[in-house]
């Protein structure tokens, strides 16, 4: 069950041993996904089909699914995850919306302007995982920012299942993005087929999502050929309590995470003894009823818990940790705020689960992992565009400008820089 420790017994050591994710032997999915993408880059659409009879089981006739049977799949959804989905899209829209600003020009000296535009990525790649949990939220997560920026180009590519289709809920949020196809293409071999292309499936610029291992190694591996979101890992949260916590709603927040999979990872950084053991008794209670129990239990045996003795050493480990996601699970969290230095996403105080934001409140849910919070930030509409710098100089501003330019050229050595100046100063 649940590890426990004292922070203040932890060597440094000992802290690093606890924020390091443990990852196992990683050289037989490097050398499978290796062979992966070199097959499907030398056989294109024929590797697809025959990976695909492989890993998915499943013999198709075709490798995606069109507009049309998108709109008649997404009919069979029901009514109730439609509304959710519905609430979601809005939600989700409203905040990465907010996200678009356009900045104002500067002028660095008196006829000197600069100043920054954005635009989007024109293909992009979006991987919705399949798998032991199919996420059409993570289709909202990523379709959305990328319909926003204004990509032109959006590949979507999801294992199929085993009847060679995609499930409804997939297809009502391709509906919903005016996504043209779903390529019926999972794991290694989507990101390999999106990073070079093949006769079906268009080459694209930049992959977003997250995905197994074997997605994970793959994103690694075409990395010289196409941008990356972010290296990706499993996922984790990590709960800052005191006691006015619910230990019930803390349990619930770390099985949540614990169900995603097995090497998902949820800790509890808590300063009440009181509230440790409490927590403790609720994990079992509620693990016992969970569907996906077997896959939880296996990742809270791979969780811990350390006793702090106040909220500023619990705020230390965390920034140690840098959690994917943070729960603050205290009513006393705003002076906690500026105490954060890493996290992918935070949730305040005791009635704001993961999960909310996991789904529907409207932030992303593409976050960075493994303790790349340190220096990545989460899928935003930022992560679909590139910012283009201008500048234009007038007449008076060649000459305000003019002088320095060219004693630091000289000063470098490099002749024809200054030249370019001179040459016009001497029009003038
Ligand atoms: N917690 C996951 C996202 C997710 N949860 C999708 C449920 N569905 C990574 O942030
Ligand atoms: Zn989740």
């Amino acid at each position: 069950m649940l590890k426990l420790y004292n922070y203040k017994d932890l060597t440094q050591q000992k802290i690093k041993e606890l924020c390091s994710r443990k990852v196992e032997d990683d050289n037989l999915i490097f050398s499978r996904v290796q062979s992966i993408i070199s097959t499907v880059k030398t056989d294109g659409d024929a590797a697809l089909l025959s990976y695909a009879e492989q890993f998915d089981k499943v013999k198709l006739t075709s490798l995606f699914i069109g507009k049309e049977e998108l709109a008649s799949i997404a009919k069979q959804i029901p009514l109730t995850v439609k509304n959710a989905i519905d609430v979601a899209y809005q939600n989700i829209y409203k905040f990465h919306q907010a996200q678009l600003k356009t900045e104002s020009k500067v002028e660095t000296m008196e006829g000197v302007v600069c100043w920054r535009e954005a635009r989007a990525i024109e293909k992009v790649g979006l991987y919705i995982p399949g798998g032991t949990a199919v996420l059409p939220s993570t289709f909202l997560m990523l379709g959305i920012p990328a319909k926003i920026a204004g990509s032109k180009e959006i590949v979507v590519c999801s294992p199929p299942q085993s009847d060679g289709k995609i499930n409804c809920y997939i297809a009502y949020v391709a509906t919903l993005l005016n996504i043209e196809k779903v390529y019926l293409v999972g794991g290694a071999q989507a990101v390999g087929a999106m990073a070079f292309g093949t006769e079906t499936i268009p080459k694209i610029d930049k992959i977003f999502g997250p995905g197994n291992r074997y997605v994970t190694e793959a994103k690694k591996l075409v990395q010289n050929t196409v941008a990356i979101d972010m290296p990706a890992g499993p996922s984790e949260v990590l709960v800052v309590a005191d006691e006015t916590a619910n230990p019930a709603f803390v349990a619930a927040d770390l099985l949540a995470q614990a169900e995603h999979g097995i090497d998902s990872q949820a800790v509890l950084v808590a300063t009440s003894k009181k509230l440790i053991e409490e927590v403790i008794l609720e994990v079992e209670k509620q693990l016992a009823d969970l569907p996906r129990k077997d896959i939880a239990a296996k990742a809270i045996e791979n969780s811990y818990i350390i006793f702090a003795e106040n909220l500023n050493d619990a705020m230390d480990f965390s920034n140690a940790y840098a959690p994917e996601h943070l729960i603050l699970a205290t009513d006393n969290f705003e002076p906690l705020i500026p105490l954060i230095i890493n996290a992918g996403s935070v949730f305040l105080g005791n009635l704001t689960p993961e999960s909310a934001g996991d789904y529907a409140s409207g932030t992303n849910h593409t976050l960075p992992t493994s303790g790349f919070a340190s220096a990545f930030s989460g899928v935003s509409v930022d992560t679909f565009l590139k910012k283009i710098t201008f500048q234009h100089l007038s007449a008076k501003g060649l000459q305000n400008i003019g002088n320095t330019v060219e004693v630091l050229a000289e000063a470098e050595g490099l002749q024809a820089h200054k030249n370019a100046i001179s040459i016009r100063l001497k029009e003038m």
